[in-house]
Parts: structure tokens; sequence; C-alpha cells
């Protein structure tokens, strides 16, 4: 059995949705980011950052409990525990899943999080820094864009690449940007969207 220590933000979706991808059998723990419960101190011996998505599996590698926090690595976990393939075992293929995978979390979710930040979050708008980021969010879905126009999914067949970039094409490209500036993007993300993984990893808690 897995805990899945979650909350409703891009990098909290993006576990729920490789989870439900899994079919592995789990429990949602939800760790309120408004009250702060991130800075519990049994939260933090799972996660020393403060930062959901974590996971308990208490059936983990050689009968072992194991905790893990950071959503590429939970990703990774998940899908290679289930053996769905979405993390291929092929070095060539996995190799370039770890590519997308890691510019899904440490590039695209790093930048489109400050992008959120000062278009939503910010007490007092600071237009710079607005401008700033709707750029460089506008400049990653063109890269992400111009890549599915020769790709079908991001990295080889359906894998946790596209699970990590996922998330915030939904959140900010569908929701508040809009997608019809990127055709390939809009594709993708709608075939996605459509997986009934997704439509279960995305309802409300
Ligand atoms: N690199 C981390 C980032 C995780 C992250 O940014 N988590 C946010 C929510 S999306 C969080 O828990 N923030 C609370 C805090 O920093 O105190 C990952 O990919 O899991």
């Amino acid at each position: 059995m897995i805990d899945l220590y979650t909350w409703d933000t891009d990098n909290g979706r993006k576990a729920r949705h490789a989870m439900e991808e899994s079919g592995l059998e789990h429990t949602i723990k939800l760790v309120n980011l408004q009250k702060q419960e991130q800075f519990e101190p049994e939260f933090l011996k799972i996660s020393p950052g403060h930062k959901i998505p974590a996971l308990i599996d208490h059936d983990g590698p050689g009968g072992e409990t194991i905790s893990l926090c950071e959503s590429g690595a939970i990703l990774k976990y998940l899908a290679t525990k289930a053996g769905n393939g979405l993390y291929p075992s092929d070095p060539l293929a996995q190799a370039k899943v770890d590519q997308w995978l890691f510019y899904g979390s440490a590039t695209y979710t790093t930048l489109a999080q400050q992008y959120g930040y000062f278009w939503v979050r910010a007490p007092e708008p600071i237009e710079e820094a607005k401008e700033y980021y709707d750029g460089v969010l506008r400049d990653m879905m063109a890269t992400i864009d111009r890549h599915l126009g020769d790709n079908e999914y991001m990295a080889g067949d359906y894998s946790i690449a596209d699970i990590s970039i996922y998330a915030d094409t939904h959140i900010h490209g569908v929701q508040r940007i809009g997608l019809d500036d990127y055709p390939n993007l809009k594709r993708w993300h709608d075939v996605i969207e459509a997986r009934p993984a997704v439509q279960r990893a995305w309802a409300p808690f």
C-alpha cells in the first residue's frame, strides 16, 4: 500500500496522474498548503524541503518501507514499480524520457510556477515580472509545440515525460494563455486529457 501526500497543485496533480496510470493500490493524504501543513515535523521527515508531492510505500523494494519526495523521482518510481511501460527499460528510450522528464520538472514547472506567482498570487501586481514570465512561459510552450510537431508524444510512446509536462500545460496553457497559437501542444494535450486515468487524477479531491 502506498500513501501519496499531495495537494491541488501542478506537482500534486502530476503525482496523482502517475498513480492513476499505475493502477497501484494507494491512499491519498492531503497536505493543505494553505494551512502550512507541509511544515509539520512528521511531513518534513518524508519531504525535507517541505514540498508535495511525497509518498511512503509500505511495500517498497525488498519489502522495505521507502519514503520519497520530488515529482520526477516519484513518477519514475511508480512507473517502474507498476511495470506499465511509462518508463521504458531500453536505455536509449529511457535517456530520451529522462531528458523530457527533467525538462518538465526542472525547467517547465519551475518557471511556470513563477508565472503563476506573478500573475495569480502576488499581493501587488509587478508588471515587469508579469511580462517577463509571460514571455518565458510562451517560449517554453513554443519549444514543446515545435517538438510535438515531429513527435506524437514527448519521448517515443506515451510516458512519464508526458505526465511531467501535462500539468502546467493544462493549468496555465489551457486555463490562462490558451492553446490556439500552439496547435501541436493542443493536439497532444487533448489526447492526454481524454485518458480515463487523467480524468480521475484531475477530479476534485
Ligand atoms: N521540485 C519539486 C517541486 C515541488 C513543489 O514545488 N511543490 C510545491 C507545490 S507544487 C509545494 O509543496 N510548495 C510548498 C512549499 O514550498 O512550502 C517537485 O518536482 O516535486
